[in-house]
């Protein structure tokens, strides 16, 4: 560990996104010993002076701030992770750009386009590695189908469907606004269920089919108005509480999507499935270590769905963690991630997804919203 280079943290913002990264940081060099860098927790930041002291010592950050500005004017941090409310992203990314700090930004890279547009140009004039936290390409399985699919496996594809369920948001009794009720805050978080779940379905979408042209959608939102925590006051709610939306992909192929937190009995639903020439494939967060993959090509008689329990040395991430058939979960794919950022420190190389494939997602977040506002199909560009 010693002779190892070192990639200084500062981390602003301490809640469940927080907590996720600092577990990434805390287990990434027992488990990927061949990187050149480490990470070295060296800052938590937070409003709450009693909140980030014990974040930073339950974390083991070496120090905290309670003032973001602070962090990032420190000449012992590298690089400034962003673990705010998305109204946030735009303003310390830019500051941080600016003092030459890498960055690691929580998705969704921005509230509008506009903002994610001025992120961008900042990490390009500062010439400094930039990511976005789309965690779920960092499961074994779904890494595991971006490889079938670049092998050529699947053949032409026809379909992409994705669904990103949950229901923690159908009682009326819930506020909108601060301490982890932002996402129900449009000021706070620019959109509902489109930029919080559904761009995790874009951001995979793309990464494994390629560009979205134009999309058709519709939202909706169930719940017309809130007590807003900030004022205490009766307010009306202007996140999506629901979306759906269908869309054309570049490489001819049909998208289908939809995104929810009403759907009683789901906690955090995320699947898709792609349909191919020769063959399809299709995964469930709620069994993330497994694949399933059809092959028409296969002998008929044992032709059929099979079920890849992605646990084997030789499938992607896999070599660094038990042995087969041993699995491991949602925490790891920040693991992943942290190992992927480290290991484009010891090249030119990107971490994808960068800033710039971000915003890509964000302009298909935003065409869904303008066509669902103004019912009719809308261009991505
Ligand atoms: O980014 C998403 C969140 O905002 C997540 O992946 C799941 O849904 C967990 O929390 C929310």
């Amino acid at each position: 560990m010693a002779n190892k280079k070192e990639l200084r943290i500062g981390l602003i913002g301490c809640g469940f996104m927080g907590r996720t990264h600092s577990n990434g940081y805390n287990r990434v060099s027992n488990f990927f010993p061949d990187l050149e860098y480490r990470p070295v927790l060296k800052a938590a930041c937070s409003r709450t002076e009693n909140k980030v002291k014990a974040f930073a010592t339950q974390w083991g950050y070496e120090s905290w701030e309670t003032d973001w500005k602070a962090l990032i004017a420190r000449d012992d941090i590298d690089a400034v992770d962003i673990c705010t409310p998305n109204d946030m992203h735009a303003e310390i990314a830019i500051a941080a750009a600016e003092a030459g700090k890498m960055i690691l930004c929580e998705k969704p890279l921005s509230r509008t386009l506009e903002e994610g547009e001025k992120m961008v140009e900042a990490v390009a004039k500062a010439g400094i590695k930039n990511t976005v936290w789309y965690n779920y390409r960092r499961i074994p399985a779904v890494t595991l189908a971006k490889q079938l699919i670049d092998s050529g496996k699947l053949g032409r594809i026809f379909h992409y469907r994705a669904n990103f369920l949950q229901d923690w948001t159908i009682s009326p009794e819930l506020p909108q606004g601060g301490e982890g009720l932002w996402r129900l805050d449009a000021d706070a978080a620019g959109s509902g269920v489109t930029g919080d779940l559904l761009a995790h379905c874009i951001d995979t979408a793309i990464w494994l089919n390629g560009t979205i042209k134009d999309v058709s959608a519709m939202t909706e939102t169930f719940i017309k108005e809130r007590v807003h925590q900030a004022t205490g006051k009766v307010q009306k709610v202007d996140i999506d509480d629901a979306c759906i939306f269908h869309c054309h992909f570049e490489n001819g192929s049909l998208g289908l999507f939809e995104s929810t937190r009403y759907a009683r009995g789901h906690k955090a639903l995320y699947t898709f499935e792609i349909n191919g020439e020769h063959a399809s494939i299709r995964w469930d967060l709620h069994d993330l270590n497994r694949l399933e993959y059809f092959d028409h090509r296969d002998e008929s008689i044992v032709r059929g769905w099979r079920s890849i329990h992605v646990t084997d040395g030789d499938q992607p991430f896999m070599d660094k963690w038990w042995v087969p058939g041993l699995s491991i979960g949602y925490e790891h794919s920040f693991v992943h991630q942290v190992a992927d950022f480290l290991k484009s420190l010891e090249s030119e190389a990107p971490c994808a997804p960068t800033f710039e494939d971000a915003y890509e997602t964000q302009k298909v977040c935003e065409a869904v919203i303008a066509s669902a506002n103004s019912r009719s199909w809308k261009n991505v560009d």
